[in-house]
């Protein structure tokens, strides 16, 4: 074989081998948000980014206490999700917002682990009751039977703005803002600059009535699929929303028909492994 053709030769392979190594990076990409069942182990630093917003909780067989650290098992078993979609505001940098969040679950509670970076923690409600969106919360959309359709004066789907006091703030069937303090337990700890929150929240189906203390949660179960999508909104002390950051790609017209419209919601899948 001439030198040339020996060369050529060398390139092809080369190429070859360039091109299956990439098809391999993918594949441990993909695969990841389903580590349990391929056995791939959670890579340091990997976050999963889903533009469509479908994500996965797996169950917990732990207790989780809310105390806003994730010692639990399960926190250290499940990948991180992104919330860095831009749905308002100015591009930001990872000092002034960064966020992503973990999912879990028992039968009677989802469970939600947030981290995010803010470097500067503006309370919810320090304008007041009726502009707790301006102030920094976590926004948490959910529509336990995924049915979709207006619930801006309705329980069919929930916005919980979760503010830094610990309220669950949402509007009530009289277009009033009411605390739902009881379907969103919350504890956060603070090291510099980075936050982490974690929830656990009851499932009300449409028949939630404000008025009531004997509402009685939905229980989840394996393969169970709701309306979820979750959000940041970033205030630094300028009176204002300055970004909002969410979990799907899209989230309705300008990206803020979530609390009204659970149709753009994205969802979750409850999975035991
Ligand atoms: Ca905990
Ligand atoms: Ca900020
Ligand atoms: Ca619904
Ligand atoms: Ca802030």
């Amino acid at each position: 074989m001439g030198c040339k053709k020996l060369f050529l030769l060398k390139l092809i392979m080369m190429f070859l081998f360039i091109g299956s190594c990439k098809k391999s990076r993918q594949k441990v990409e993909i695969t990841s948000d389903s580590f349990k069942k391929q056995n791939v182990s959670i890579k340091e630093g990997l976050v999963i980014s889903k533009e469509n917003g479908e994500f996965k909780a797996y169950k917990t067989k732990e207790v989780i206490e809310v105390d806003g650290v994730g010692k639990e098992s399960i926190w250290g078993n499940v990948p991180w999700y992104e919330m860095n979609y831009k749905w308002m505001g100015e591009t930001v940098d990872s000092s002034d917002y960064l966020g992503k969040f973990k999912l879990a679950w028992d039968n009677k509670h989802l469970y939600i682990l947030v981290e995010v970076i803010d470097d500067y923690l503006n309370e919810t409600l320090t304008n007041g009751k009726d502009n707790y969106w301006k102030g920094d919360y976590v926004e948490v959309f959910i529509d336990e039977d995924k049915s979709g359709g207006d619930h801006k004066f309705n329980h069919q789907a929930f916005a919980y703005h979760v503010s830094t006091e610990g309220h669950a703030i949402d509007k009530s069937t009289t277009k009033e803002t009411i605390f739902l303090d009881d379907n969103v337990k919350v504890e956060r700890t603070r090291v510099g600059s980075k936050y982490l929150w974690e929830m656990a929240i009851k499932l009300y189906d449409s028949t939630f009535d404000e008025n009531s203390k004997y509402n009685i949660p939905v229980k989840i179960f394996n393969n169970k699929l709701i309306g979820f999508s979750i959000a940041y909104g970033d205030n630094d002390g300028n009176n204002r929303r300055e970004n909002f950051m969410g979990s799907k790609k899209y989230h309705g017209n300008n990206n803020d028909d979530g609390y009204i419209n659970s149709d753009v919601f994205g969802s979750i899948l409850f999975v035991e492994e």
